[in-house]
């Protein structure tokens, strides 16, 4: 057994890159803290596992037992550029000896405006842009939302099956699955129409066929007159890694066009990098009138955007939009490293490099328990059924990533069924590392 990995206590790269468990899983030191937690934390606030981090970085996660394991989840699609990524860490920690916080809305500072700009330049389009900086995925989507309504004039708001936007009022009204997010939780906001989406493993259209079904939905429940928006993630995410069949998101967003509905990607999980490109609507040539984002984009630090038409954006009169926090100086600092790094650490190729080798890999598995296996680039989902149905089967998804857990590797599940097993890993992580997360995740399978 080895000694405490140098390193280890400031994560970054430092820290070995290795599978090792020195304990059970949980280990001693985490039964600690679970006993204190159930004693002090709400019960609502739960774990996928019960270990406890201590540091993280490259493609692992190190916890207090100092058992390391591979890190195929990246704290739900939020640490891409990797955990404690050097130059996040120096420029977030140089911003954070400057000054901690001063409130844009009272004195501005010149992070938040570069910030703005380099949204500007990376999201779908060429055309004049303006953003608005917050602190959550829920809270961009609420002001999306906003936006939308007050630059139309309009207030209903078409969302599809499957999508997640958040556990706000308005946001759990947007979210279409009752458990865990909704139940007991209303009333919630009104005005929220839901419409069938593109689902090609369970509804077999293609991408037009299932846009004038959603459309067809949408005019006879809502009306087109009346919606403000379409908000839709172009890959659901908490929804089961849904990519729609291609023409789907274009024919919604020229229907939206035709009608003056404004066009909201929720980029939240699948922005900056993740996908293998900027945005996964960049994969279709879609360009949304509105992009919501926030995970990805701060390296692990809590900031959100909402950057589309200026004349959308700007139609709200000064002091509609804001927040204490929103675009906090240290954020701010930490995000702008992370666009460097998407950049400078070449991080699209590398996505696309993590989707080439898992896709083919997962695919030729060719177990009868695995309906669909989709995705693209480091979001990659695998939706497992009872063979020869396309019955969910969420206690097979729930028994390989507890396997999964227990061998050292962290993988999520997601889904409306909960029958999707996820994989998110950082793109930082090392190829060697990758290989040997899904060399664990196919035994998981064969054992399950
Ligand atoms: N929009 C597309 O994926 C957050 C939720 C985890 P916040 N997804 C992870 C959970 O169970 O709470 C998400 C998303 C999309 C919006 C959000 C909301 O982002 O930063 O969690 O508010």
């Amino acid at each position: 057994m080895t000694t405490t990995a140098p390193g280890a206590l400031t994560g970054g790269p430092a820290l070995p890159q290795r599978r090792e468990l020195r304990t059970a899983v949980p280990g001693p030191r985490s039964l600690e803290l679970q006993e204190r937690r159930a004693a002090a934390v709400a019960r609502g606030v739960s774990s996928t596992m019960p270990v406890y981090a201590a540091a993280a970085g490259g493609g692992v996660l190190v916890d207090v037992d100092g058992n390391s394991f591979i890190d195929l989840g990246s704290g739900i699609a939020v640490t891409t550029v990797g955990n404690s990524h050097p130059q996040v860490v120096a420029d977030a920690g140089a911003a954070l000896a400057r000054f901690t916080h001063t409130c844009f809305m009272i004195t501005p500072y010149e992070g938040y405006v570069q910030l703005a700009e380099e949204l500007a330049a990376v999201t779908p389009g060429d055309h004049d842009k303006r953003t608005a900086l917050f602190n959550s995925g829920a809270e961009a989507v609420e002001n999306a939302v906003k936006i939308a309504r007050y630059a139309t004039g309009r207030s209903a708001v078409a969302v599809v099956d499957h999508a997640y936007h958040g556990r706000t009022n308005l946001t759990m009204a947007l979210t279409a699955k009752n458990m865990p997010y909704k139940d007991g939780f209303g009333p919630f906001a009104p005005e929220v129409y839901r419409a069938p989406t593109s689902y090609p493993f369970r509804d077999g259209l293609d991408g037009p066929a299932a846009a004038a079904r959603t459309i067809e939905v949408l005019e006879r429940s809502a009306g087109a007159n009346r919606l403000a928006a379409l908000l839709i993630e172009p890959i659901q995410g908490e929804g089961g890694f849904v990519v729609p069949a291609p023409g789907f998101l274009a024919a919604l967003a020229a229907w939206c066009r035709e009608h003056g509905i404004v066009f909201i990607a929720d980029e939240v999980q699948t922005g900056i990098a993740r996908t293998g490109a900027w945005f996964a609507c960049d994969h279709e040539e879609v360009v949304p009138d509105l992009v919501t984002m926030a995970k990805g984009m701060g390296g692990g630090l809590p900031i959100a955007a909402v950057t589309g038409r200026a004349e959308l954006v700007d139609a709200v009169h000064p002091g509609g939009l804001g927040g204490t926090y929103g675009g906090n100086p240290v954020a701010c600092a930490a995000a702008l490293a992370a666009l460097g790094a998407v950049r400078d650490d070449g991080l699209i190729g590398r996505a696309r490099e993590i989707a080439d080798h898992a896709l083919p890999r997962l695919r030729q598995l060719g177990d009868p328990r695995i309906g669909d296996v989709r995705g693209r680039g480091a979001m990659i989902g695998v939706e497992f059924v009872r063979p020869g149905t396309d019955e969910p089967d969420a206690e097979l998804a729930k028994a390989v990533a507890g396997a999964c857990h227990r061998a050292g590797v962290i993988v999520l599940t997601c889904g409306t069924w909960g029958n999707v097993v996820r994989l998110l890993p950082p793109l930082a992580i090392p190829q060697d590392l990758l290989v040997e997360g899904l060399d664990v995740l196919e035994e998981a399978l064969r054992s399950a």
